[in-house]
C-alpha cells in the first residue's frame, strides 16, 4: 500500500528533465498500489496458487459441485459483487494523468502553493464526461461536457470540477434533482438514452426561465464537441483567490485549450453514435498513446472585491458569465495531459471529485449553486465508494501528508500508530497539532467575509433577469452557428410530444432571447410563431461578445488534426509520401484507407498496408479527405459505394477534401462542386494542393458549403 510521502515537487523552470510520461509525484505514489502479473503465479485472493482454473470441485466427474470449493465461491462471489453505483450524473466519462505548470509567480493573487513559483509543477488527473447518459452511452450526443481536474498539490488536494460551459441550468442547489430527473431518460420507460430531446425535459426548462442562458448554450456547438482536447473549461460559480496580506479577489476560472476549441456537425454526431460510441474517449487514449498531448492554459477573470457590484448581473448567480470583452481572462499557466491510467475502474471510475476540495488561498462565494454542491459531492462518495475511506483510494490520496483522527469505517487502509485518536491530547504529545495560517505552508483559513441578514428562503432580486446573456450569446454567434442552434432547439423539440411544451418554449423562453430565432424554430415545429416577447426585456451588455463565438476559437494550424488517404490498387504511391510528409511536418495525422484491410498495391509496384478499411474507419472518423490519383484506383473507387459514398459524406460534413489527377473524375460523377475547401490538381500538384488543403482545415470546417451539403443524400 502507499503512504503519504511528502510531495517531490521540482521548481523546474523551463527545463524538461522529467519524464513527464512515467513520473510525477502522484504517479511515483500510484506506483505503490499498481499490480503487474506478468510472470507471476494465478493465485486466490489468499496468495495460494491455483491449480486448476478450469473446473469447478465436484462430487465425482458427472456429479454436482460442492460448496467446499473455496477457489470457485471466491472468484463467483468477487465477480457478483464488482458493480458499485454509477455517477448519478457524468456517469460516463474518461480519464488521464497530467501535469500543471505555473507560468509565473502568482503570489500577489493567491497564497495558493501550485500557483506560487515559475515552473513548479503539480500533478494533475483530469476527467471529461457527458452529464445525461449513463457509463455506457455514446461519447457525442448533445450534452454538456465535465471536465473536472484534481490537483495533488503539495499543500492537499485542490478539485475544480467545472463543465465546458461558464453557467448552469439552475441557481439553486435545491433544485438540482428536479433538473437531473427532468433530463434523465423518463422514469416510466427509460427513454431515451443520453438525450434531451423529450418531453420531461422540455417541460422542466420552459417552466424555469432561468435555464434560457444554459440551455441556449447546450444547443450551440459546443454542445457537441469534436474532441475532449477541442473544449474550453469553466469553473461556472464566482470563487475567492486569497493572497498572503488576506486580500481576497473574486475570479472565474477558465481553461483555455491550445488545440483551439471546435465541434462536430450533428448528421455526424447521430452517425457517431451508431458506429463510434466511444469517439471522443478514444481520442483522448489513442493521442495519449501516441505522444500527442492534450494541453489547456488556465487562465482567471479577476474582480476586486470593491467591484462585487458593478456588474448589471450578480457575481454570485450561476447562470451568468462575466463578458471576456468586460474582464479579460489572464493566463497561469498550462495543464498537459500526458499518460492514460493503467486501470479505467480503479483510476477513472473510483476518481472522487469534490468542489469543497480546496487549498489555502482559495474559497467558496455565497453562490447558493455552490453551496449545495459543497453538500453534495462527499454524500454521494459515500454510497458510490462504500463509505468514508474513498480518500485512502490511490488515485484520490493526496500526496500532502494526511494525519487526522477519523478513525476505521469500512476499508479502512491506514495503520495508525498511538493511543490518542483525539485532539487535544496529551498522551502522544498533542501530535497531530494544528497549523495557524501562514503566508505560506499554514493552515486553512476561510475568509472572514462579514454577513449579515434574516434566515429567509428567498432569492436576491438580483438573479432575475433570466435573458439578457441568452440574447448576448445568441448576438454573439456567427451565421453558421445561429443556424445550428436554430436546428437544434427544432429537433429537440420536434421530438417533445406534448404540443404545449413546444408552445412554451417558444413563447415564453425563445421570444423572450431573441424573436427571429423563435419564430425561426416555432416555423420548423409547427406552432404559431410569436409576435412579441412576453415581458419587458434588459438589453444586454455589452451587446454581443466575440469571445462566445467558436469561430473566434481556432488555433490557425492542423496540428492533429486526421487525414484519410483513400487507397486501392493503382494509386498514385508517390502523391501519398509527398502529402503524407507535408502533413507530419505540420504536426497532422494520416491514415491509409482501403477498400479492405488488405494491402494494396501502388501503381510503382510498392505495397500500401491499409490502416483501415472504408467502412471501418468511415469519413466520420476525420477531419479531412484526400484521394490520390491513379487511374486503376479511381475506376475502383468509382465502382465501389463505400468509397463513393466516404466523399460525399466528408462533402456533406463541410471536411476539406484534396484531390489529385484521374480523382478527379469522381468529383464529376459524385457532382461535387470544387470550392475553397474543396481543392483539385494535377499528380504533381502536390504542394499547391496541400497548401490550400492545409488552410482550409486550419478553418476546421467549409461553413459556406452548408447550403450546397443539404442536398448530398450521405
Ligand atoms: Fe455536479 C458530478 C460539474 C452542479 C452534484 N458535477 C459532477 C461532475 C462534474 C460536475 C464535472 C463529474 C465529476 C467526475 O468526473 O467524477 N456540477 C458540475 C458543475 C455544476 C454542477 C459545473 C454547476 C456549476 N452538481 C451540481 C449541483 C449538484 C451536483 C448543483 C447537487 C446539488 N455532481 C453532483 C453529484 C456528482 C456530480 C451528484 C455525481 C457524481 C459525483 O458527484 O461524484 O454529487
Amino acid at each position: 500500500m502507499t503512504d503519504n510521502k511528502d510531495p517531490k515537487h521540482s521548481e523546474v523552470a523551463g527545463t524538461d528533465t522529467v519524464d513527464r510520461k512515467n513520473h510525477n509525484a502522484k504517479l511515483d505514489q500510484l506506483e505503490g498500489a499498481r499490480s503487474d502479473a506478468t510472470g507471476e503465479a494465478l493465485t486466490t485472493n489468499q496468495g495460494v496458487k491455483i491449480a486448476d482454473n478450469q473446473n469447478t470441485l465436484r462430487a465425482g466427474e458427472r456429479g454436482p459441485s460442492l460448496l467446499e470449493d473455496f477457489i470457485m465461491r471466491e472468484k463467483l462471489t468477487h465477480f457478483d459483487h464488482e458493480r458499485i453505483p454509477e455517477r448519478i450524473v457524468h456517469a460516463r466519462g474518461s480519464a488521464a494523468h497530467g501535469v500543471f505548470v505555473s507560468y509565473d509567480d502568482h503570489s500577489a493573487l493567491t497564497k495558493a502553493s501550485f500557483l506560487a513559483g515559475k515552473g513548479k509543477e503539480t500533478p494533475v488527473f483530469v476527467r471529461f464526461s457527458t452529464v445525461q447518459g449513463s457509463r455506457g452511452s455514446a461519447d457525442t450526443v448533445r450534452d454538456v461536457r465535465g471536465f473536472a481536474t484534481k490537483f495533488y498539490t503539495d499543500e492537499g488536494i485542490f478539485d475544480l470540477v467545472g463543465n465546458n460551459m461558464p453557467v448552469f441550468f439552475i441557481q439553486d442547489a435545491i433544485k438540482f434533482p428536479d433538473f437531473v430527473h427532468a433530463v434523465k431518460p423518463e422514469p416510466h420507460n427509460e427513454i431515451p438514452q443520453g438525450q434531451s430531446a423529450h418531453d420531461s425535459f422540455w417541460d422542466f426548462v420552459s417552466l424555469t426561465p432561468e435555464s434560457a442562458h444554459m440551455v441556449i448554450w447546450a444547443m450551440s456547438d459546443r454542445g457537441i464537441p469534436r474532441s475532449l482536447r477541442a473544449m474550453e473549461g469553466f469553473g461556472v460559480h464566482t470563487f475567492r483567490l486569497i493572497n498572503a496580506e488576506g486580500v481576497s479577489r473574486f475570479v472565474k476560472f477558465h481553461w483555455k485549450p491550445v488545440a483551439g476549441a471546435f465541434s462536430l456537425v450533428w448528421d455526424e454526431t447521430l452517425k457517431l453514435a451508431g458506429k463510434d460510441p466511444d469517439f471522443n474517449r478514444r481520442d483522448l487514449w489513442e493521442s495519449i498513446e501516441m505522444g500527442d498531448y492534450f494541453e489547456w492554459e488556465l487562465g482567471v477573470q479577476v474582480v476586486e472585491e470593491a467591484d462585487e457590484h458593478k456588474f448589471d448581473f450578480d457575481l454570485l448567480d450561476p447562470t451568468k458569465i462575466i463578458p471576456e470583452e468586460l474582464v479579460p481572462v489572464q493566463k497561469l499557466g498550462k495543464m498537459t495531459l500526458n499518460r492514460n491510467p493503467d486501470n479505467f475502474f480503479a483510476e477513472t471510475e473510483q476518481a472522487a471529485f469534490h468542489i469543497g476540495h480546496i487549498v489555502p488561498g482559495i474559497d467558496f462565494t455565497n453562490d447558493p449553486l455552490l453551496q449545495g454542491r459543497l453538500f453534495s459531492y462527499t454524500d454521494t462518495q459515500l454510497l458510490r465508494l462504500g463509505g468514508p475511506n474513498f480518500h485512502e483510494i490511490p488515485i484520490n490520496r493526496s500526496i500532502a501528508p494526511v494525519h487526522n483522527n477519523q478513525r476505521d469505517a469500512f476499508h479502512r487502509q491506514t495503520i495508525n500508530k498511538g493511543r490518542a485518536n483525539y485532539e487535544p491530547n496529551s498522551i502522544d504529545g498533542g501530535w497531530p497539532k494544528e497549523t495557524p495560517p501562514a503566508a505560506s505552508g499554514g493552515g486553512f483559513e476561510s475568509y472572514p467575509e462579514r454577513m449579515e441578514g434574516h434566515k429567509v428562503r428567498a432569492r436576491s432580486p438580483s438573479f432575475g433577469d433570466h435573458f439578457s446573456q441568452a440574447t448576448l450569446f445568441w448576438n454573439s454567434m456567427s451565421a453558421p452557428e445561429k443556424e445550428h442552434i436554430i436546428g437544434a432547439y427544432s429537433f429537440e423539440l420536434g421530438k417533445v410530444e406534448r404540443v404545449f411544451i413546444r408552445e412554451r418554449q417558444v413563447n415564453e423562453i425563445l421570444a423572450n432571447i431573441d424573436l427571429e430565432l423563435a419564430r425561426r424554430v416555432a416555423e420548423n415545429i409547427g406552432v404559431t410563431p410569436p409576435t412579441a416577447p412576453t415581458i419587458s426585456l434588459k438589453q444586454p451588455n455589452p451587446a454581443s461578445s466575440p469571445a462566445l463565438s467558436l469561430m473566434n476559437h481556432l488555433s490557425g494550424n492542423i496540428k492533429s488534426r486526421k487525414v484519410a488517404i483513400l487507397i486501392a490498387n493503382g494509386v498514385d504511391g508517390k502523391a501519398i509520401e509527398a502529402f503524407k510528409q507535408k502533413l507530419a511536418d505540420e504536426g497532422a495525422i494520416a491514415k491509409l484507407i482501403g477498400p479492405s484491410p488488405a494491402p494494396v498495391k501502388a501503381a510503382d509496384g510498392t505495397m500500401l498496408t491499409p490502416d483501415a478499411a472504408m467502412d471501418g474507419m468511415p469519413s466520420i472518423a476525420f477531419d479531412a479527405v484526400f484521394v490520390p490519383g491513379g487511374a486503376q484506383s479511381v475506376q475502383a473507387m468509382a465502382k465501389n459505394g463505400v468509397a463513393k459514398h466516404y466523399l460525399l459524406e466528408a462533402y456533406k460534413h463541410l471536411k476539406p477534401i484534396a484531390v489529385l489527377g484521374e480523382a478527379r473524375q469522381l468529383l464529376t460523377a459524385l457532382n461535387l462542386p470544387e470550392d475553397a475547401g474543396l481543392v483539385t490538381g494535377d499528380d504533381g500538384d502536390v504542394a499547391r494542393v496541400f497548401t490550400a488543403f492545409a488552410q482550409a482545415l486550419a478553418q476546421h470546417r467549409i461553413w459556406a458549403r452548408e447550403a450546397a451539403a443539404e442536398q448530398v443524400p450521405a
